[in-house]
């Protein structure tokens, strides 16, 4: 028998806290100095099956990060100068607390604007920056920066946010990996999809804008024009019903109007479509021939194809074709996007849900350049935002629309409160900075958007200087500025998961602390919609009722009459013209989750230097070289990058990958600077992959 090895290190478990599908399960080593050595994934979660991203694996880079913030923070020169100087965390919560009472006394209570988002996922410090909202009755967020599109879309076919269990992609004869790149979004896609490939000889299919890793790696791989999805969903339907593929039987049982379908998509033939998307004929008929000969065929639907002005469209047509040809029955087959409606969590004590008022407003989170900088109809023709607390997001570098909202934030009579664990360009204009934890350094439980486990990270390590959760901060603000008791604000987060688990009968927290995770995979039956879909006549929708769609948080928005009633192309995008003949797709980097990581040497060093990647022959027509510096723009604005020279690309089609800081570009604007804040149909949203520019040599 081995003898103990001296000081090695511990094995615990936790969970990937950043904002990515994959949720990985990890096994974190514990050093005997109480330190974090590397990060893994655990084996034998059977979804993570022990893979994880490289920049999650090398975590100690960042959570040692000589960069981290330590100590509260005043700000002492001008807004946005980035001096600041130390003081004690009374004095910080002090400030804020007077700051905010201030903004009440001014405006009223909807004068302050907790804005937040999902840089932890946990469930405790990612939401209970709502409690301190409601029980204050401080304006609400509307959220709308990544989801309202694809989540919207897929339920207007099934009525409920859920689908096949994501492990049976490894027991497919095809994957379809549509508009997501999970090379780099989300790793554990390809695990299983190439599973499937090395056991049962399964194809891989994946559809994108430019030639991405995972198209690289597909046996099929198509590159279409940005926003034609669903032209081709539509063309490889007509081409099912055409040759024999559509499955009636399953048609007639489970779907709303097969014979209005099938005559719709008659006019919608692959030639029509080769139009709209710029693929050729035959890879449209190669595509619905290998859809239309592989009953088991997993439709991985991701979110990057509907960060269009159509993507809401564009994601339900897609969702259609494993409804026509029946795939749905079978194990391996079916339509699946995320997995959000099986965690049935009561979220109401980390919440406050008893303290909502729902005649507060609702501000478009997206809109926070329009909204800081005064736009009534963005302020809901309310009072102005004159204080924020921000906690996990970084609005100066990834929301739309960067020069309102870089305007917005340099306003005098604006007081804000950032919580980051480094200094973030949003960090930088603030009033006050606050230190925060890592995920490491706290409690928190998880829920995977991509799988079927809840999770539960425990706090492993001290964080370091005097770094503090966000619950701590929530609940200090809570006691100073007189908020309504509420039970929430004295728990702890153990507490919250321990309740939370409780009452929502998944067990408690000793137990998830045992077994590391819960798995909620819905039944076999349930899962693909065998005994109906989730509308009350149990039918998939071909024809949705938009309005009737659970919208993610606000009211119907619409415009729903101009909305196509079967699957359709919607030509709503922004559109390419004489003045900005490119369209631009701003992808994710493979070493940067949106903009964290961005500070680590060993990401940056991998993705070099804000690029743009262009077709030569696009390029040459313009007098541009490889590598040349080159600037883009369109009304909103312009931002300076090299040219790349990509093979694979389609004419007029270029790619920005990745969010830099806006400081990594020769003159100081980041890819945000092009990006539209208008709210995309019918529930909102921002087309982050949807602009139109015109492309310079600098
Ligand atoms: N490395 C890395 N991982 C990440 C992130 C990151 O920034 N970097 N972000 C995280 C977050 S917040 C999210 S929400 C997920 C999102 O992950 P995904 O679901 O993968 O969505 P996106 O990253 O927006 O885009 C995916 C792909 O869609 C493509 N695309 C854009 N427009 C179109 C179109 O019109 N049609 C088609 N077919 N494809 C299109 C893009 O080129 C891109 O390659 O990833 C998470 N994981
Ligand atoms: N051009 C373009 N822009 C995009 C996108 C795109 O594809 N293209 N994608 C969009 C999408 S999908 C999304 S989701 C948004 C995401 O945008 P953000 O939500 O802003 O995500 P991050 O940029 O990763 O920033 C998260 C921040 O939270 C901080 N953080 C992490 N954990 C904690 C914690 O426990 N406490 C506190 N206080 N802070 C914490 C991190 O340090 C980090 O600075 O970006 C959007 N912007
Ligand atoms: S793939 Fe996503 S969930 Fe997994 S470790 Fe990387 S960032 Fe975290
Ligand atoms: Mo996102």
């Amino acid at each position: 028998m081995n003898a103990p090895v001296a000081n090695a290190p511990i094995l615990k478990a936790s969970a990937c806290p950043h904002d990515c599908p994959s949720t990985c399960a990890l096994e974190v080593e514990l050093l005997a100095d109480g330190t974090i050595g590397r990060l893994k994934g655990a084996r034998d979660n059977a979804y993570t099956a022990g893979v994880i991203c490289a920049k999650v694996a090398r975590y100690a880079d960042r959570l040692y990060h000589p960069d981290r913030l330590m100590r509260p923070l005043k700000r002492v020169g001008p807004k946005g100068e980035g001096r600041f100087e130390e003081i004690s965390w009374e004095e910080a919560l002090d400030t804020v607390a007077a700051a905010f009472l201030k903004a009440e006394a001014a405006h009223g209570a909807q004068a302050v604007w907790p804005y937040h988002y999902a840089g932890t996922m946990g469930l405790v410090q990612r939401d209970s920056i709502h409690r301190l909202r409601h029980a204050k009755g401080y304006s609400r967020q509307f959220d709308t920066i990544c989801t309202n599109m694809a989540w919207t879309g897929y339920i207007a076919g099934t009525g409920l946010l859920a689908g096949p269990d994501p492990r049976e992609m490894a027991r497919a004869d095809m994957v379809v990996i549509w508009g997501t790149n999970p090379v780099s979004t989300q790793v554990n896609v390809m695990t299983h999809a190439v599973t499937a490939r090395k056991t049962r000889g399964a194809k891989i299919v994946a559809i994108d804008v430019y030639p991405t890793q995972t198209v690289k790696q597909a046996d099929l791989g198509l590159v279409l024009k940005p926003g034609t999805d669903a032209a081709l969903a539509c063309a490889v339907m007509h081409v099912l019903f055409r040759d024999g593929h559509a499955d009636r039987d399953y048609l007639a049982r489970y779907t709303d109007c097969p014979d209005e379908l099938e005559a719709h998509v008659a006019a919608r033939s692959p030639q029509w479509a080769a139009a709209i998307t710029g693929l050729s004929v035959e890879e449209i008929e190669r595509f619905a021939a290998m859809v239309g000969a592989t009953k088991k065929t997993y439709f991985r639907l991701g979110y990057g194809f509907t960060r269009q002005r159509n993507g809401a469209v564009s994601m339900h047509a897609a969702s259609c074709i494993a409804a026509v040809t029946g795939a749905w029955q079978h194990e391996g087959g079916g339509a699946f996007h995320n997995n959000g409606a099986i965690y049935t969590l009561d979220k109401s004590m980390i919440e406050g849900h008893s303290l909502i008022d729902p005649a507060v407003r609702q501000l478009d989170q997206s809109q926070i350049g329009q909204v800081l900088t005064g736009d009534a109809e963005a302020l809901r023709h309310g009072p102005p935002v004159t204080a924020m607390l921000i906690q996990n997001t970084n609005p100066v570098s990834v929301a739309p629309e960067q020069e309102l909202v870089k305007q917005g934030f340099a306003r005098e009579d604006l007081f804000v409160c950032v919580h980051e664990q480094f200094m973030t360009e949003t960090a930088k204009m603030a009033d006050i900075v606050l230190p925060a934890t890592q995920f490491l350094e706290h409690d928190d439980l998880y829920k995977g958007g991509g799988h079927q486990y809840l999770m539960f990270g425990p706090k492993l390590t001290e964080g370091p200087g005097e770094t503090r959760p966000n619950l701590y901060v929530l609940n200090e603000i809570a006691r100073r500025v007189g908020a309504v008791e509420h039970p929430g604000f004295a728990m702890s987060a153990r507490e919250h998961v321990d309740w939370m688990l409780k009452a929502s009968n998944f067990g408690s927290l000793e137990e998830i602390e045992r077994e590391r995770w819960v798995d909620c995979q819905p039944e076999f039956r349930k899962a693909h919609y065998l005994d109906g879909f989730a509308w009350p006549d149990g039918k998939f929708r071909f024809k949705p009722d938009w309005p009737t769609v659970p919208a993610p948080n606000a009211g119907p928005m619409g415009p729903f009459e101009q909305m196509p009633a079967l699957p359709d192309y919607w030509a709503v995008v922004e559109e390419a013209d004489a003045e900005h003949p490119f369209r631009l797709a701003t992808s994710p980097a493979r070493s940067f989750l949106n903009s964290t990581f961005n500070e680590t040497a060993a990401s940056r060093s991998k993705e070099g230097r804000p690029d743009l990647m262009i077709g030569a022959e696009d390029a040459q027509g313009l007098g541009i070289a490889d590598g040349d510096a080159i600037r883009i723009g369109n009304r909103r604005g312009a931002v300076m990058l090299h040219a790349r020279f990509t093979a694979g690309l389609k004419r007029g089609v270029v790619i920005a990958e990745g969010i830099w800081p806006n400081e990594a570009y020769p003159d100081g604007k980041g890819i945000n600077t092009l990006t539209g804040a208008d709210a995309v149909a019918p529930y909102g949203g921002a087309a982050f992959h949807d602009i139109s520019v015109w492309v310079r040599k600098a």
